[in-house]
């Protein structure tokens, strides 16, 4: 029921590297031009984590899922709404299995090429911002450190993230890394999508599940993550 709160506060939470900013300025600009979103498909495989199913209610641990490979860390853990409803579809992954866990996936992209990179980051309920640190990392750079404090949480709490990011080659290396502490709790992220960036920054594209949430704002931020509805 806070989500408008916790969503407006959780900018400043971020450090905010030169190219972030960046990207900021530029939607604004963008977004008043924004008529006619076109519908852009997203370039991952599974940026969703639907894939494979878990039990409702449930977390699993897999050596492998569609789309991502493991840069570091035991294996990944899906949850489907274990701590809370997902961003996107039923299911999410949580960067801490058993220990802190590094997920990438190479995008196809082309080289000189603009692309929009999106998704929604949650601390786990009931652990300090120590154990909910994210960093994003794309063709090898550092795009972002979030750190997200999940204290005063009973259920997932998701924060949408948007940037302009640039391909330099054919293929283009996009990690998610958990820097928090190593403890089998941490980091949830959902609903990652990297699009072409065709100069409508706000449009919300219906991924592969279709339960993404319209955010209805046009011009005023990144697109919101799940349905305000099941947050209470
Ligand atoms: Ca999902
Ligand atoms: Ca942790």
């Amino acid at each position: 029921m806070f989500v408008g709160v916790v969503r407006a506060a959780a900018w400043p939470r971020l450090v905010l590297p030169g190219i972030l900013v960046a990207a900021i300025g530029l939607w604004a600009g963008a977004a008043r031009a924004a008529a006619s979103p076109p519908t852009l498909p997203n370039l991952l495989t599974n940026g969703s984590f639907e894939h494979p199913r878990v039990t409702a209610g449930s977390s699993h641990p897999f050596p492998s899922i569609p789309g991502w490979h493991l840069a570091y860390g035991p294996d990944f853990e899906l949850q489907n709404r274990l701590v809370g409803p997902a961003a996107a579809g039923e299911q999410y992954a949580e960067l801490d299995s058993d220990a802190s866990t590094g997920i990438f996936q190479r995008v196809h992209t082309h080289a000189d090429t603009n692309y929009r990179l999106e998704f929604c980051a949650s601390p786990r309920p009931g652990t300090p911002p120590s154990d909910n640190v994210l960093i994003v990392r794309w063709h090898r750079h550092a795009l972002a450190r979030i750190v997200l404090d999940g204290r005063h949480r009973s259920h997932t709490d998701w924060h949408p993230y948007a940037f302009k990011v640039q391909a330099t080659d054919g293929r283009t290396r996009l990690q998610f890394n958990d820097r928090g502490t190593s403890d089998s709790v941490g980091t949830l992220l959902d609903a990652v999508r990297v699009t072409l960036w065709r100069g409508h920054p706000t449009t919300r594209a219906q991924d592969e599940e279709g339960h993404h949430g319209h955010h209805g704002d046009h011009g005023h931020g990144p697109p919101g993550c799940g349905a305000p509805k099941h947050d209470s």
